[in-house]
């Protein structure tokens, strides 16, 4: 073949071949002789990265061209996972680059294996992040993710004695091959100080801030490729620095080692991700890091307006910003403090350029999530946005005063300033107004919504409304985490499903009774299930069988997700054994996985409870080897591959109206499992598409949640009227999990009897008689492939491509392409 001039630009075996040994040498320092495993993964990441610069330059330019709108997606997270891999696929190259290194000697997957992946988020929201970001690349939309370069991200979870242990995540430790840093786009960012007025050279009132410190960001940028197509978009995220000037004041003072000490306190802006999926509290650098990320990436987008052309008055005709939830919401204060303080702007002209440049996701109706900053610490931190935010909270309020008088209720529910007590602002009603969209993540989610955490702005603006059910990338969650099934998919389908998963998977339908295909179906689950009992006897040495029905729950650990309601179950079928050892129910291997924030004491406790009930089920002789129960330690994007893919059953079992979307629920459904779930978050989407007879549906609605805690729910009533979950309850307290201490597991007794929050108790019967019908249906082979085909077929809605494409009519005035 001809090879061109430029190896680092080609794709052939021989010049991806010849591209790695020039990055072992040239980049690395290195000879093949010496190169070690992750010497050989660098080298390959630097070559598929290669690959991407010639597309990426172009894309760069296309950002020149006045009729795009670009979409900046503000985010505080972006869980992006393993780049490699998924490089790969978008970029078309896998064969070439596995020919490649085989010929080096090298196997690829044990290469793969070597990335430690970027964990810059917590769980739903980070994830669905990056899968946006995926999507806007794959349907042609210029975009650029807006973040925060953590050096540490979510911590990694060990489990020792059965509790969990945070270790720090030094993702960075061995160097990153996939991003670049550019110095030169940095920007300062003020902090503290004091404000004072003054009048301009046209003798118009000013507002200055002098602020008591600065910091500046600098950009890193990660390609994000698009699926076989030419646009590759940029993950732009900003770490803190000390700004030079630090150095001359101190130089002039003498004070040297006070001016490192101070830039060590520049660096620990982005030095760590919040691993709260709960309440921030008065957390100053918390807050300090999302104005930090928000301020360095209004200031990129209008310089950005400026070089493509754009007067600042059409800010908005050049950019979108999405809010992606409350913690970027602070950008409404910013941008009406660049465009009047910095760029002498009026007033009404910046709040109109305001509202069209922003919209607002919201991602939970917990009221605990919903973020609040007290007035005192924004005045310290952050004095001239204080000062915003009153004038445009007391314009609005004049507004509503005219549109609804006399009526001060309605005033004080709008209000951006919670006065029921310490004065709090608070940043979904910033968000809200500041914005001409506002969306939520599921049908239900955004109905919810507008009954009741912003009811009273539904009421008052509802054309501003929309919802956007959430989607994952069938690139990373059905084509790179589970190729067996892919190609079979493919082979009957044809691969357009990969980028038109909305039209093309329904195809499979044809193919749900046909035994052939049922029969390889079964047997790619099968090896799916082998591969992760493999991975799970590695992990925790715990032996289970890849003949029994895979039963699984990944997610956070939170009490509304209701992983103690599966475990309940887990106790109800061992208890049953106990009593009749002879009895023969259908092999289970229950796995769990998920992280606990550090501080959530009831969810560390949780964990400790799965895996002390693990201990006893897994080793007593009277259960034999029909149930196994697994703690998955360190879930996270990387391991995930082995878990969706291997899953007969997908636990969806959060309270009804406490889930406001779920993307694990879709990734599982996606990968043949069959959901058993409760009409919570997009499970009620996903019901209507798969069809109620290929879903396990039980537990109460959101309707009967609000209506039976408003008459007064009684979970202890329950417990003495119902002796089988007695039972279950009464073994916990008796101490046989916890080798009769009956103390340590108390905190989770009394939740359940005398709050029960999340209404397990409730739920309890109508669980487990559905867990009943799940055993039932798998003795029936066929039938049960079947509905595992008709899932996958009638998935095609979930792909995050579908979601952006809704985005872009919908909210952002551009057309997405295929
Ligand atoms: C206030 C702060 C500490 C904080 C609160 C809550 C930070 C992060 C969260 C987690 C939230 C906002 C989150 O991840 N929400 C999830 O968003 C997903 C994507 O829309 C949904 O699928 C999922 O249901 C929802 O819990």
């Amino acid at each position: 073949s001809k090879v061109k001039l430029n190896i680092r630009l080609g794709n052939t075996v021989e010049e991806l071949r010849q591209d790695i040994l020039d990055h072992i040498f040239f980049t690395l320092g290195r000879t093949e002789k010496i190169a070690t495993l992750h010497d050989w993964y660098l080298a390959v990441a630097y070559t598929v990265r290669d690959k991407m610069m010639e597309k990426w330059v172009r894309s760069l330019d296309k950002l020149y061209d006045k009729k795009i709108k670009i979409i900046g997606y503000l985010s505080a997270e972006f869980l992006v996972g393993p780049h490699l891999g998924n490089a790969m696929i978008n970029l078309n190259i896998q064969n070439e680059v596995k020919a490649a290194t085989a010929q080096l000697g090298q196997d690829l997957n044990q290469l793969m294996e070597q990335e430690e992946e970027p964990g810059l988020g917590n769980g739903g929201l980070g994830r669905l992040a990056a899968c946006f970001i995926d999507s806007l690349s794959t349907l042609h939309v210029p975009a650029i993710g807006y973040g925060v370069r953590y050096e540490f991200g979510i911590f990694d979870q060990r489990i020792k004695d059965g509790w969990q242990v945070e270790e720090t995540d030094k993702w960075l430790k061995s160097g990153n091959p996939w991003e670049i840093v550019h110095p030169e786009i940095s920007y300062h960012v003020k902090f503290g100080g004091h404000t004072n007025c003054y009048k301009d050279k046209e003798d118009m009132y000013r507002v200055e801030w002098t602020a008591e410190y600065e910091v500046k960001g600098v950009a890193y940028d990660t390609p994000i490729p698009g699926y076989k197509n030419t646009t590759i978009n940029i993950l732009r995220l900003w770490k803190s620095e000390a700004v030079e000037s630090f150095d001359f004041n101190a130089f002039n003072k003498g004070d040297y080692y006070n001016a490192v000490s101070e830039k060590v306190v520049s660096e620990n802006i982005s030095k760590i991700l919040y691993p709260n999926d709960e309440p921030a509290g008065g957390k100053r650098l918390r807050l300090s890091q999302q104005y930090f990320f928000v301020s360095c990436s209004l200031q990129d987008a209008l310089r950005l307006c400026r070089l493509r052309g754009f007067s600042i008055n059409k800010f908005h005709e050049s950019f979108n910003m999405q809010l992606n939830d409350t913690h970027p919401a602070i950008a409404v204060a910013e941008l009406m403090r660049l465009l009047v303080d910095e760029h002498s702007l009026d007033w009404d002209e910046a709040w109109e350029i305001t509202k069209k440049t922003f919209s607002y996701t919201n991602h939970t109706l917990l009221p605990e999530a919903l973020e609040k900053w007290s007035l005192q610490l924004l005045s310290s931190l952050l004095p001239r946005h204080l000062e915003i935010i009153y004038e445009i909270n007391g314009r609005f309020l004049a507004d509503v005063r005219n549109k609804f008088p006399g009526n001060d209720q309605r005033i004080s529910n709008l209000s951006i300033i919670d006065e029921t007590g310490e004065r709090y602002i608070r940043m979904a009603h910033l968000a809200c107004i500041g914005s001409h969209a506002i969306n939520g993540v599921s049908i239900l989610h955004t109905s919810l919504l507008k009954q009741s955490v912003l009811r009273d702005f539904y009421i008052l603006e509802p054309e501003k409304f929309y919802n956007i059910t959430n989607g994952v990338t069938p690139r990373r969650w059905l084509k790179l985490y589970n190729p067996e099934l892919s190609n079979l998919i493919t082979k009957h389908i044809g691969d357009r499903w990969i980028s038109h998963l909305e039209t093309e998977l329904i195809q499979l339908e044809k193919f749900a009774d046909d035994k052939d295909f049922q029969q390889k179906w079964r047997r790619i689950k099968l090896q799916n299930k082998k591969d992760l009992a493999r991975l799970i006897g590695y992990r925790t040495g715990v032996e289970v069988k890849a003949g029994s029905v895979f039963d699984i729950q990944v997610k956070r650990i939170h009490e509304y997700k209701r992983q103690l309601l599966n475990l309940l179950h887990i106790i109800h079928l061992y208890n049953r054994l106990k009593k009749n050892p002879a009895e023969k129910i259908t092999s289970r291997t229950f796995i769990f996985g998920g992280k606990a924030a550090p501080g959530y004491f009831m969810a560390k406790l949780i964990i400790k409870l799965i895996n002390a009930v693990a201990d006893k089920i897994n080793y007593d002789p009277d259960v034999g080897d029909q149930i196994r129960v697994v703690f998955f330690p360190d879930f996270n994007v990387k391991n995930s591959e082995y878990i969706y893919r291997a899953a007969d059953i997908s636990e969806q079992i959060s309270t009804a109206g406490m889930e406001a979307s779920g993307t694990g629920n879709m990734k599982f459904s996606l990968n043949g499992a069959l959901t058993i779930g409760t009409l919570d978050g997009a499970n009620v989407e996903i019901l209507e598409a798969v069809g109620k007879e290929n879903f396990f549906l039980f537990g109460l609605i959101a309707e009967e949640v609000f209506s039976i805690k408003q008459q007064g729910y009684k979970p202890y009533d329950i417990y003495t009227s119902n002796p089988d979950l007695k039972e279950v309850i009464d073994m916990i307290g008796s101490g046989i999990f916890s080798n009769g201490d009956r103390n340590l597991f108390k905190p989770i007794m009394d939740a359940l009897l005398h709050y029960d929050t999340y209404m397990v108790m409730q739920d309890y019967q109508a669980y487990i008689d559905c867990q009943k019908k799940v055993s039932e249906a798998y003795k029936d082979q066929n039938h049960w492939q079947k509905m595992s085909i008709l899932n996958v077929a009638r998935m095609g809605n979930f792909s995050s491509d579908r979601s952006i494409s809704e985005y872009c009519t919908k909210i952002w005035g551009v057309s997405p392409k295929r």
